[in-house]
């Protein structure tokens, strides 16, 4: 007999239970059997299983959900202990192996934690790593004490609010308190090491009506069952969350229409099957109290929904109505009003008794943000979103308003060329930069800024909008994206290790507020529609910043610039100019950049011939130290427009940037200095394109391998020339010079 039966549900997903089979394989405890139960599934499952584990399949015939899955797998298992693992999620290595050792004697099981993510394993690690890094400082260390202290406090609170106390109950409330702070979809039988004799001799069990909520009717009756048990705060099960849940959602991100009575129905078995009077009973009670104050209330006021007033309101009065009676003597005054009123049944006080609350609460957040932050939003939404849209004003936004580049710029040049002073332009700076032709500037996320989002007409941005902007009937959004995908982007990508965790689903909503979607290619006409999910028109005229490379007075402009910049007449220029690093992150939009190119050792053999500008990308928000390089390299992160820079550099070096698409429109050499490009590849992005066989020129490793080609250029030039046309080809052929005034002949003529 095996120690540990693990029981897998398995419906869909092969890609994620071939992982969490992988972090199984991966476990340093090995005495264990996997009882995978498949729920309908129409995939190969065997085609993932590793080798030489012990996988006994159950399938479900004429049952199907994760409960059924799971009472089945229950049955099928031989094990002394069972550990529920869903094909979705993964443990780590010494998981098992910790909860194993901290079993005690009689322990009927043994509570480990569940921690979420969005991440697969290795991201996962090297996170918690990072964290692990960032608490060693003594500042850190003394945070983390006090807000152990302050869970303990909590935790104590909570347990003389208990209606019956005991040791187990002291343990119960540790395990909440930890575990399902967030309402009662929280509640998970996962994370725990089971005595198999105690689920079966309790009858425990995972009700089959339920979809969502079924782990509730196993874990209750067990919470109330427990004899003795401990806690293994180390073992860790990591509950993955999917970042896809357009595509591939969790359970638990699905959009059903039952949910709500679903959320109910659990409240009313699991009562049935626990002690009216106990403390799991209040537990339950209180968080269901609290879903009803503080979530459905709201709803119940302001949803434009009317289903909140009607079939949901009464669905829930009853269950309400049957609370423990400690719940309402122990929640606070207005929670405690708003219960009362639904209890009584009557919308019009719960309407009511809501409504100083939603007041207050609003006042406290502004408060709270102090620097007003949040006001213009109040006026964004109450004021400037009630005021006639204006005809002729359009908004330009480049790269959240750090500069006046990339093709916003391009296209505002062409518009105010096309049409004079026909359309008031205003553009989003924060640096002060002044715009010519006579654009105002508005700084991003002011006053004005929520203006002109509200009433423009036109809205020209080359990244996202705001979150909170809200597309108006009228207004024509033109997105020009900034640069022919080579990274993996949005929903081509698998791991998503650095946007916010809901960037997908909100990539989804913003993306359908987009008008014209700007394609500097065929590849990219197709590359975004399947990672963006965009089906509406697109704009292939090349890309408008890249105009600047076929003006017939280009050679002036990159005099005049060298000359500006002060860089030496009689050097040659080398660009530098690689992009940011998913997992090197400062907190939201802000990168560190660490060079891992050997300046002082380029300077040493190649600053006879050239020099170096150095460009970092905008999201990097380290300023790189180049102390002892001045008059060989030359700092140009700050300056606005990088297709202007493309002009005075004679050879760029990029690594996994956007930047060589457009360069190669120059026709001039390109060196890829691709230091870690596994870890690029394999774990922060993936690409849509072969680096080693499609890139116009060579993948180097080394600062060496640098300075080599570039001493022996003329022979990589000749080395590439063909993969150079063949690159130009599929990728430049659309740039002519004319995007930009093509973009504004069919955005602005039409639109007019
Ligand atoms: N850029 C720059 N300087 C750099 C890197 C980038 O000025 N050192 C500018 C270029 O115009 C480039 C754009 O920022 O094309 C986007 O930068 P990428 O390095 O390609 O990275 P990212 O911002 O992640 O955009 O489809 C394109 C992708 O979305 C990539």
């Amino acid at each position: 007999m095996k120690k540990i039966s693990i029981i897998i549900p398995f419906w869909k997903y092969l890609n994620y239970l071939k992982e969490c089979f992988a972090s199984l394989q991966e476990s340093t405890y090995k005495d264990f059997e996997v009882v995978l139960v498949l729920d309908h599934t129409t995939e190969n499952v065997t085609s993932v299983f590793p080798q030489g584990m012990d996988i006994k399949i159950v399938n479900l015939n004429e049952k199907s959900g994760c409960a059924a899955a799971r009472n089945e797998g229950v049955k099928a298992a031989t094990g002394e202990y069972i550990y529920f693992l869903d094909s979705d999620d993964y443990v780590l290595e010494d998981t098992l192996e910790l909860l194993v050792n901290a079993i005690k004697e009689d322990d009927d099981l043994v509570y480990g934690v569940v921690k979420n993510t969005w991440n697969n394993k290795a991201n996962f690690l090297d996170k918690q790593a990072k964290k692990e890094e960032s608490n060693d400082s003594e500042d850190r260390q003394a945070e983390l004490e006090e807000k152990e202290a302050e869970r303990q406090e909590k935790i104590e609170n909570y347990v003389s609010s208990l209606p019956v106390g005991s040791n187990i109950e002291q343990e119960m409330a540790i395990y909440f308190l930890e575990r399902n702070r967030k309402g009662i979809t929280g509640f998970t039988a996962l994370g725990n090491l089971y005595k198999r004799s105690f689920i079966l001799e309790n009858e425990l069990s995972f009700n089959e009506e339920l979809r969502y909520y079924s782990d509730m009717t196993f874990m209750c009756p067990a919470l109330e069952k427990v004899n003795r048990a401990t806690r293994c705060k180390e073992a860790v099960y990591v509950k993955r969350k999917h970042n896809d849940p357009i595509n591939k959602p969790a359970l638990w991100q699905e959009d059903s229409e039952n949910r709500f009575e679903e959320r109910c129905k659990a409240i009313g078995y699991t009562r049935d099957l626990i002690d009216p009077q106990g403390n799991v009973r209040y537990f339950i009670d209180m968080k269901f109290a609290h879903f009803a104050t503080n979530y459905m209330a709201k709803k119940v006021r302001r949803s434009k929904d009317s289903k909140w007033r009607n079939e949901y309101f009464d669905m829930i009065v009853p269950y309400l109505m049957e609370s423990h009676p400690q719940v309402l003597d122990n929640l606070g005054t207005q929670n405690q009003k708003i219960l009362m009123a639904f209890m009584s049944g009557d919308i019009k006080k719960v309407q009511k008794s809501v409504r100083f609350k939603l007041g207050k609460s609003k006042l406290l957040k502004i408060l709270k943000d102090r620097n007003i932050n949040t006001l213009y939003k109040l006026a964004y939404y109450h004021i400037y979103l009630k005021q006639p849209i204006k005809e002729n004003v359009v908004l330009f936004e480049t790269f959240m308003a750090k500069n006046y580049s990339d093709s916003p710029k391009y296209i505002y040049e062409a518009l105010v060329k096309e049409y004079g002073d026909q359309f008031t332009c205003v553009w989003a700076i924060n640096n002060g930069t002044q715009v010519p032709y006579g654009a105002k500037t508005v700084k991003r996320f002011s006053f004005q800024y929520a203006y002109y989002l509200a009433v423009s007409k036109y809205l020209v941005f080359n990244v996202r909008q705001p979150l909170w902007y809200r597309k108006r009937e009228g207004q024509v959004f033109v997105e020009t994206w900034h640069g022919t995908p080579l990274k993996r982007l949005v929903f081509d990508q698998e791991e998503v290790t650095s946007a916010a965790p809901k960037y997908k689903q909100q990539f989804y909503r913003q993306r359908t507020d987009w008008d014209y979607l700007v394609s500097a290619n065929p590849f990219s006409t197709k590359t975004f529609r399947s990672c963006f999910m965009y089906d509406g028109p697109m704009l292939e005229y090349g890309y408008p910043r890249n105009d600047i490379m076929y003006y017939d007075n280009k050679d002036e402009i990159a005099k005049d610039l060298r000359a500006k910049l002060g860089i030496p007449t009689d050097k040659k220029t080398i660009l530098y100019a690689p992009t940011w690093r998913d997992d090197e992150s400062y907190g939201s939009g802000k990168y560190k950049f660490t060079l891992a190119l050997d300046l002082q050792m380029m300077k040493e053999k190649l600053g006879d011939e050239y020099v170096v500008l150095l460009r970092t990308h905008h999201y990097i928000a380290d300023n790189i130290d180049t102390t002892g390089l001045e008059g060989f390299v030359y700092n140009l992160s700050k300056y606005d427009d990088i297709s202007e820079i493309y002009l005075i550099s004679d050879i760029c070096i990029t690594d996994y940037s956007s930047v060589f698409f457009d360069y190669a429109n120059l026709k001039r050499p390109i060196l890829f200095y691709t230091y870690d490009i596994e870890k690029y590849k394999n774990q922060l992005r993936g690409f849509y394109i072969s680096m080693q066989d499609e890139v116009p020129g060579p993948l180097l490793y080394t600062s060496e391998e640098v300075v080599d080609a570039i001493q022996n250029i003329d022979q990589i030039n000749e080395q590439y020339a063909q993969r150079y046309k063949e690159f130009y080809n599929r990728f430049c052929s659309y740039d002519d010079g004319h995007a930009s005034e093509n973009i504004v002949k069919e955005v602005f003529g039409k639109n007019k």
